[in-house]
């Protein structure tokens, strides 16, 4: 800590968060928790949590794992479709049905092959673990496509999440096509709400317009890679820009958030794009960076064991190698902290303890438990 060559107390401020300061003063060197290796992964993607306190956890190249924590273990499931691996593509989440313990169905997201090249594809299926480790998935039933396929293997995204409401979120990537984000008669670049059967959720804004106007909750998203709850029941979602302009938005019934008219970004080949300023009518995220921090999940955490963290938006970035913690106040975000991890950052997810799970991305990628030093 002294090596940073700053107080002990404002050493120690920087690590629990406590100072307000700008977050090129946060890259803090030595890292605020404990970080416990459980089991190392070929390029993971997502992790869920059994009611045993085992985890699925998701690798990019097709194949479903249970990971036993306790023993530091990891097994197979059997019967996941054969998965579009490439570029982004691959197998990217896995989440539990809500009513998981009682029918043992889980969820799957990810890359599928097909006229035009690839798009993304969510199934469910139930889960048969063996007393021995590992299991099988049967029954698989595609219940959500994209509704149209591309080359290149970018920006999937498709990111599940269950709501109190029992509906399925999905955030749908644009599969760098950028204008079907603005198309209401396509469903990339969208935040997509239906019932856990697949069909479009009834109270949805647009439900009343067509079959895939009826999927959308929230459109104008680009590479949608986290979504998560807040306390008061808040959708925030986290998104990958261009050239610049990652995102953290707060998801509302309707809204569109601009994707590709406005940007904080720019295109790749150096070309301008209006910032979100000079179009009132689409949402502006409520934080953004450039240059870009690479977001690739989000959780807002709930937990007690980081007591300082509470309500925060905690950040995995690839290209920043690194967590980053936003603070949330009102309809307002802003980055606290940046935590150097020295790998690209994938999947996160906090239990039901408050630990906060990590997966490391590529071909050595671990899952690691981060818990209070
Ligand atoms: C899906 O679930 C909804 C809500 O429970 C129900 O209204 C609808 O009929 C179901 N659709 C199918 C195809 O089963
Ligand atoms: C730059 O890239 C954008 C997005 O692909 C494209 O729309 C635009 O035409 C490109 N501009 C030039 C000058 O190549
Ligand atoms: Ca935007």
């Amino acid at each position: 800590m002294m090596h940073l060559g700053i107080s002990l107390t404002y050493a120690l401020a920087l690590l629990t968060g406590a100072l307000a300061v700008p977050s090129q003063h946060l890259n803090t060197r030595q890292q605020p928790f404990k970080s416990t290796a459980i089991t190392t992964h070929n390029e993971p993607w997502a992790i869920a949590f059994l009611p045993d306190n085992r985890i699925l956890v998701t690798e990019r190249r097709g194949n479903l794992r249970l990971v036993d924590p306790a023993a530091k273990s990891t097994s197979t499931i059997t019967g996941v479709p054969t998965v579009a691996y490439g570029g982004q593509g691959g197998l990217h989440d896995v989440a539990l049905h809500p009513n998981y313990a009682e029918n043992n169905i889980i969820y799957i997201s990810y890359a599928e092959s097909g006229t035009g090249g690839a798009g993304g594809a969510v199934a469910r299926a139930k889960l048969t673990l063996n007393a021995n480790g590992g299991g099988a998935l049967s029954g698989l039933e595609v219940i959500w496509r994209h509704s149209q396929k591309a080359s290149g293997g970018l920006q999937f995204a498709c990111r599940l999440l269950f709501g109190s409401d029992g509906a399925l979120w999905i955030s749908s990537g644009e599969i760098n096509q950028m204008t079907p984000s603005q198309s209401m008669t396509s469903n990339l670049g969208k935040v997509i709400r239906l019932y856990e059967n697949g069909t479009a959720f009834a109270g949805n804004p647009f439900a009343s317009q067509g079959a895939i106007q009826a999927q959308i909750y929230s459109l104008g998203h680009r590479n949608p890679l986290g979504i998560d709850w807040d306390a008061e029941g808040r959708l925030w979602e986290v998104e990958m820009g261009p050239m610049g302009g990652d995102e953290l938005n707060l998801i509302k019934p309707g809204a569109n958030y601009g994707w590709p008219l406005v940007s904080e970004g720019k295109h790749y080949n150096g070309t301008t794009i209006p910032l979100h300023k000079t179009r009132p009518d689409f949402a502006a995220p409520k934080a953004f960076w450039v240059p870009v921090i690479s977001p690739a999940g989000l959780i807002i955490y709930k937990g007690n064991l980081f007591s300082n963290w509470k309500g925060n938006a905690i950040i995995t970035g690839t290209s920043s190698q690194s967590i980053v913690r936003a603070t949330i106040s009102g309809e307002t975000a802003k980055e606290a902290q940046r935590i150097s991890m020295g790998k690209r950052m994938r999947g996160i997810r906090e239990d039901k303890d408050g630990a906060i799970w990590v997966i490391e991305d590529g071909g050595n990628g671990r899952l690691l438990k981060l818990t209070p030093n």
